[in-house]
């Protein structure tokens, strides 16, 4: 590419001024900038070339989306190049020209011509003019040009060549959300990064800059709607004084590409608007939703919708009224269809009530109504039939209702996975589910269906519980970032591998060394299965001690509804242990398709992660390396062990190549993560050995104490504890 000399100009000193004030404050605060502190390029070879090819903008426009993007360009280039950017007015004076394409001056047009790319997509090319080589950052939408610039940025960060540039990218998938599960009083369930960003309280008068950086960040992974409140839903959110704070967020994010939406408690006609009722066939409780909805819209004309949990874990719903969630649903539906707005429904549906197997619940609940929804109604599913568990196989209802836009709900925040504190990287557990085959249709993956290929529209969506909180590093853990991040890029692309997206990651929020690069991906990529195997190996589930979910309690077997209770989800007694889930038990596997079953049907033909999920078995049972089952469980639990002993060395050896203070957080961090991988270990296996009376296998180390302590342990200050249910 060739050299492109400017004036300096105003400009010029205000992008300057813009870089000091982003370091400095990033410098400042341990972690808060994210993956967007942008720092030089440290190779002297690409960091000429990048100067060379990009220190010189056109970028015309100055719409509200635009702008952002330019500001974010302008400081980001001049950071990542050490200084000297220039915005140029004269386009023939311009490295790199950011326009859209119906701005773009016609002889840049005819040499980039134009290809065919999906909606809110991008084109980044170089072309050869006259006057040298150029880049051409073009898009037909303005969010286009906004998550363009994100990318060329980004290609700077993990020092890509720019020789030949053309990337042509694009948004798979439709619905890409945050689920904030935030309660108006700033706490948030199942929250373990701090309080929630959202000071109600001040807003709309006082918008804190955090709601700026969230919105930045969001944007530059695509991600496209964010569900402000608690799924457990507070009707005072729908409020007269709240919607005016919500739309001071909206107001914000709009430019970031960013909608709004939130939870909508079912019975709030009758809190709010002092009906004796919440039934959805009674014409006065439509017309409040209704008038709900026009008032809303008139604060917030893009208003994204409204998110529903009805009829689970005590949150009303139709059923309340003898009505079923279809009915429910599309009287939602009706009221938000002429403001272009969504009712995204909740499938995490199950029953105190109902005495059959907690994963197939759901199932026979939903697929009855599969292609009768209005329009407008999305389905949100969890990702497997329980509950967000280190490992589940899917949930049946993937692929079962082709008919209906779903969208694929993952947990980002760790209630399940060691909260803030144990390094679980999460875009690990999402890829291995987005890339399951549901063996329906023409091996309809879940990647698929959140892009909503079985209903032919581009309907689907992926939903993410967020992990961010008002710590200084968003997540906690500094690793959280890298869960938040992974979780907006699959629902770009869910095609993406965990690894290429860990490795983006490391190098724009650590640095782009090869020595530090290749030792954290290892630990990355290795820590979910170390997870899975410290806590609940070879298929077990919600062994969790009660309400905090901190900790094993397998057990538990007092609480009121056996489903709560974590020996419903083992079964262990003195001959076998797990949970019969084929046709001689609660026959679960029926409502996958053929061909997914069959694999899972047989314990001999079953893969090892889910045999206790889906069979209950001997403690005698010859598992293919030749242990008993009992012996591979207790080996299973010492290989998490070990492997978060393998993290710990690895970070050891990093001692150096780390800012200090990333060094020392993560490592007490892992080290509190292998003293509690080792209590798992201990606490599991002595309690299964209470009914197993087996002696412990070879080559797993033996509990540190008794049953009977790791029973009396109690944890009152745990946090997001939920005295309400499980
Ligand atoms: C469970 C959580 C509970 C949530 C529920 C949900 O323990 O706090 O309210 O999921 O998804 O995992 O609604």
């Amino acid at each position: 590419m060739g050299l492109i000399k400017s004036k300096w100009g105003w400009v010029c000193v205000w992008v300057a001024m813009v870089n000091l004030m982003t370091a400095q404050v990033s410098e400042a605060t341990g972690g808060y900038g994210l993956w967007l502190d942008y720092r030089q390029v440290a190779r002297p070879e690409l960091l000429e070339h990048y100067r060379e090819s990009l220190g010189s903008v056109w970028m015309p426009a100055n719409r509200a989306t635009i702008g952002v993007g330019r500001k974010e360009l302008l400081a980001g280039l001049d950071a990542l190049l050490g200084g000297g950017v220039q915005e140029v007015m004269d386009p023939d004076k311009a490295a790199l020209l950011v326009a859209r394409w119906d701005e773009l001056p016609p002889g840049i047009t005819e040499q980039t011509s134009w290809e065919p790319i999906g909606p809110e997509g991008f084109l980044i090319k170089e072309i050869k003019t006259d006057t040298g080589s150029r880049t051409v950052l073009t898009a037909t939408e303005d969010i286009g040009i906004l998550y363009g610039v994100f990318r060329l940025l980004r290609e700077l960060q993990t020092n890509r060549e720019l020789d030949g540039l053309h990337i042509a990218d694009f948004p798979r998938i439709a619905l890409r959300m945050l689920n904030h599960w935030d309660n108006l009083d700033r706490t948030v369930e199942r929250g373990y990064a701090g309080f929630s960003i959202w000071n109600w309280h001040t807003l709309p008068g006082y918008i804190d800059p955090r709601y700026r950086d969230y919105a930045r960040a969001n944007a530059s992974i695509g991600i496209n709607g964010t569900v402000l409140t608690n799924v457990n839903a507070n009707a005072q959110a729908l409020t007269p004084a709240f919607l005016k704070k919500v739309q001071a967020l909206a107001d914000l994010f709009r430019p970031y590409g960013i909608k709004v939406y939130l939870t909508a408690r079912f019975s709030a006609p009758m809190e709010l608007g002092g009906l004796d009722t919440a039934d959805p066939l009674d014409p006065r409780v439509e017309a409040w939703w209704q008038g709900k909805a026009r008032e809303i819209y008139g604060l917030i004309p893009d208003f994204g919708g409204l998110l529903v949990k009805a009829n689970s874990e005590g949150q009303p719903g139709p059923q309340n009224y003898g009505r079923t969630h279809l009915e429910g649903a599309n009287m939602l539906a009706r009221a938000l269809e002429p403001f272009g707005g969504l009712v995204i429904w909740r499938a995490f549906v199950y029953s105190e009530a109902d005495p059959t197997d907690r994963a197939k619940q759901a199932f026979t609940e939903f697929v009855p109504f599969n292609g009768e929804f209005h329009p407008n109604v999305r389905l949100q599913v969890k990702n497997g039939p329980i509950d967000f568990q280190p490992r589940e196989p899917i949930h049946p209802l993937f692929g079962a209702m082709p008919d209906t836009p779903m969208l694929v709900e993952f947990q980002i925040t760790k209630e399940y996975l060691g909260f803030a504190t144990h390094l679980a990287y999460l875009p690990k557990l999402f890829e291995e589910a987005l890339d399951t085959n549901t063996h329906w249709g023409q091996g309809l993956t879940l990647g698929a269906i959140a892009e909503g290929a079985p209903t032919g529209k581009r309907a689907g969506g992926l939903a993410g519980v967020s992990n961010i909180g008002t710590d200084l590093n968003w997540t906690g853990h500094p690793f959280g970032q890298a869960d938040w991040y992974g979780f907006g890029r699959l629902a770009w692309n869910p095609s993406l591998s965990s690894r290429d997206i860990g490795e983006e990651w490391v190098r724009m929020t650590i640095g782009n060394d090869p020595q530090v690069l290749g030792p954290l991906l290892e630990i990355m990529l290795r820590s979910r299965e170390a997870v899975v195997h410290y806590m609940m190996p070879l298929g077990l589930h919600h062994l969790f001690d009660t309400g905090h979910h901190y900790g094993p309690g397998p057990w538990v077997s007092d609480l009121s509804r056996p489903e709560w209770n974590p020996v419903y989800y083992h079964q262990a007694d003195s001959l076998s242990i797990g949970f019969d889930r084929t046709a001689t038990g609660s026959n679960a596997l029926s409502q996958y398709a053929p061909g997914f079953a069959r694999t899972y049907s047989d314990p001999e033909t079953c893969p090892e992660e889910y045999l206790l999920w889906f069979h209950h078995l001997p403690w005698d049972f010859r598992m293919p390396s030749g242990h008993t089952l009992w012996e591979a469980l207790g080996l299973k639990y010492q290989e998490g062990v070990d492997a978060v002993r393998g993290m710990l060395r690895t970070w050891e050896g990093l001692e150096g190549s780390l800012p200090k203070g990333l060094y020392q957080d993560v490592g007490m961090r892992l080290q509190i993560q292998l003293k509690e991988a080792i209590w798992w270990k201990d606490a599991c296996m002595a309690y299964f050995q209470s009914h197993s009376r087996l002696p412990y296998p070879e080559g797993m180390e033996p509990p540190l104490h008794s049953l009977d302590y790791y029973m009396s342990l109690e944890f009152p200050n745990a946090p997001g504890i939920r005295p309400r249910w499980d």
